[in-house]
């Protein structure tokens, strides 16, 4: 086979108010509005994203933990109802999800081989955790296309943030190799939020926008340095900076899933697109795609 590649990547973070915001059908909780700059800026994303023509997304989970290896979707179809266990107030989902297991078996595989623990799930009965669902409902709504869905090996919680630095960008440099081979047209997402640091209580009203801000400025500015590194392609300087940012700003970049995504794309040089930043529940968001596809129109 050969010949896949990356059209598109992105940083997709997926707190679930953002699902709560829309009132999609398939999510109970009914809200009145809420969090309008992030959700514009999806919406900007998946104005780009609908124009290209791709087969599959693959996601790097935050959510899905796993302590023993990186674990892969490993049936064809899961479908129950994802209950966030933090806000169920705001979040009960019926999902109804297609895998690639093709892909996910060709990407375990290409993992083993480079001498990372893997494991494909098989279990029918497993729930697909509320991360991977909020952002790939946020950047394909109408869920028309299969997934890959990867675990978050807790390397960071384990042993240290240098850990999981090296094991994921390893999984990332895996993961391309693997895209290539299968011949298939992938659009790749890390799962995750910036600063990560919460209001440990919630307003009365979710959606209330008068309540919202960040936690301190102090995190507003490691998530600025962030941005400000991805977007003008300084990406290799923005992996060096991972292991500092992820203590410095509690970041959700412990999972692995920004690190995984820079390396798969080895390191993009060229602008990405920021369609937007914001804060939820005090945590710092940023919805921020490589537009791979624009390179291979100027080569
Ligand atoms: O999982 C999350 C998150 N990462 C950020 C904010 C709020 C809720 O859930
Ligand atoms: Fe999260």
């Amino acid at each position: 086979m050969g010949g896949g590649k990356i059209v598109a990547a992105a940083l997709a973070p997926h707190p679930p108010h953002l699902v709560y915001a829309e009132n999609p059908q398939q999510n109970e909780p009914v809200s009145e509005c809420g969090w309008e700059n992030l959700r514009w800026a999806y919406e900007r994303m998946r104005a780009n994203l609908d124009k290209l023509d791709y087969d599959v997304i693959v996601i790097l989970s935050p959510h899905w933990q796993t302590y023993v290896g990186t674990h892969f979707l490993g049936l064809e179809k899961f479908k129950s109802l994802s209950v966030d266990p933090v806000f169920p107030n705001l979040f009960r989902y019926h999902y109804d999800i297609d895998v690639d297991v093709e892909l996910a078996r060709l990407i375990h595989d290409e993992a083993a081989a480079d001498g990372l623990a893997v494991k494909m799930m098989e279990n029918p009965d497993f729930r697909v955790d509320y991360g991977t669902i909020t952002s790939c409902h946020l950047t394909r709504p109408q869920w028309d296309k299969p997934i890959v869905c990867i675990s978050s090996n807790r390397a960071r919680q384990y042993y240290s943030v240098e850990v999981m630095q090296e094991m994921t960008a390893q999984l990332g440099r895996a993961t391309a190799r693997a895209i290539e081979k299968s011949g298939k047209r992938a659009v790749v997402l890390a799962s995750n939020s910036l600063s990560h640091r919460h209001f440990v209580s919630e307003s009365e009203v979710p959606e209330d926008m008068s309540k919202e801000h960040i936690t301190s400025h102090h995190l507003y500015l490691w998530d600025m340095k962030m941005i400000e590194l991805l977007r003008s392609g300084r990406t290799r300087e923005a992996h060096d900076m991972m292991p500092e940012f992820t203590e410095q700003a509690a970041s959700e970049t412990d999972s692995g899933s920004l690190t995984w995504l820079l390396a798969a794309l080895d390191y993009p040089e060229y602008e990405a697109i920021v369609h937007g930043y914001g804060t939820i529940i005090g945590t710092g968001n940023a919805i921020i795609e490589w537009p791979c596809y624009a390179q291979e129109d100027s080569e």
